[in-house]
């Protein structure tokens, strides 16, 4: 498959992150995508570097005082304190229900708190350029299919699906599959789908189109009563306004195996018959791998070839965007067996 990749991932390069209390190196790596590249590679695909900009459409789907505070935040994370540099900003205060998030403070850690939804998604020296270059591929793949072009793969990193319009969070700082489904809608594509398969639910890209109608947001997903958003992806989350009946939420208990998760997908993939779009955006996240330190799937590596099958019976314009997965060594074949179940199917 052709896929597109900038070397700028590595710019994104956080040390650790907090978990129950405690500093851990980072599940979100350098190392997951050397690993896809490599199989890749090893694999015959061909990888080329973004060939757009994805600076106008960050600025329609992110608030442009939001993106400044991204580009900036290192270099204010500094002006701090010179010995930062060695350290990681970390949000520890936020406008919870009552309090007011209109007014932009002056504070760095306050800021931080307001742009955030989560206190586990380490900021680095080289998180902005990694960012803004994971969202040209993105960009990148969807100008691909607009070319005539059947499938694509867009080897993003960091990952996209959990960051919202004005705020980051679970390893996401801007949301990558949306930038690419909205490039698609602003070159003349009137309904596009993005089918989210991560282990979690994609709840910035359900918030993004929660009240359009010429998205359809799909996703399957770990339930959020025990699985980290949390705080959304339910089944009663339908869409509003003109979007009501385009949001669809399939969340599934821990230990989850194949069987019941193909389930859901039949039943996805029967919804995206129905809305009969002209390209679908698959949020792929490799964390529903049996293998993932942090999720509760059961899925094996081999399972994805059927997978990447099922999707390409839609017989669609397809862009893969890359998401979660933290299975390192195992990362790498499972995005392939995706990939190839595709391009066999
Ligand atoms: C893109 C993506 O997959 N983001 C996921 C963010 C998850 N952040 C929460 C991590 C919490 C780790 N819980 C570990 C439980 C291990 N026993
Ligand atoms: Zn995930």
């Amino acid at each position: 498959m052709h896929c597109f990749l900038s070397d700028s991932y590595r710019d994104h390069n956080p040390k650790y992150e907090y978990f129950r209390g405690e500093k851990v190196p980072c599940f979100e790596s350098v190392e997951r995508l050397d690993n896809i590249v490599k199989a890749l590679q090893a694999r015959g695909h061909k990888i080329v570097s973004p060939d757009h900009d994805a600076t106008g459409v960050i600025h329609t789907l992110h608030d442009p005082v939001y993106v400044r505070f991204l580009e900036t935040a290192w270099q204010q994370w500094l002006a701090l304190d010179p010995a930062n540099e060695a350290l990681q900003p970390f949000p520890s205060v936020w406008p919870t229900r009552t309090l007011r998030d209109d007014v932009v403070p002056d504070n760095f850690i306050a800021k931080l708190g307001l742009y955030s939804m989560d206190n586990g998604t380490p900021l680095a020296q080289g998180t902005w350029r990694a960012a803004k270059s994971g969202a040209d591929a993105a960009v990148s793949a969807a100008q691909y299919l607009l070319n005539g072009n059947g499938s694509v793969f867009s080897a993003s990193r960091p990952p996209g699906h959990h960051a919202g319009r004005d705020f980051m969070g679970g390893y996401c700082f801007l949301n990558n599959a949306a930038l690419g489904a909205q490039t698609l809608l602003d070159q003349g594509m009137k309904k596009v789908v993005i089918l989210d398969i991560d282990y979690h639910h994609g709840n910035g890209t359900q918030s993004l189109f929660y009240d359009r109608d010429d998205v359809l947001f799909i996703s399957l997903h770990g339930d959020p009563k025990t699985e980290f958003p949390f705080y959304l992806g339910h089944g009663d989350e339908v869409g509003e306004g003109k979007g009501k009946g385009y949001n669809i939420n399939y969340p599934m208990p821990a230990g989850t195996n194949f069987d019941q998760w193909l389930q859901c997908l039949e039943q996805a993939l029967e919804n995206i018959q129905s809305f009969q779009p002209e390209a679908l955006v698959i949020s792929l996240g490799l964390d529903t791998f049996v293998g993932d330190p942090i999720s509760k799937f059961t899925i094996q590596s081999d399972d994805f070839f059927q997978v990447g099958h099922r999707l390409a019976s839609l017989r669609l314009p397809t862009a893969f965007i890359m998401e979660g997965g933290y299975a390192t060594e195992a990362l790498g074949t499972n995005v392939v067996n995706v990939l190839e179940g595709f391009e066999q199917g």
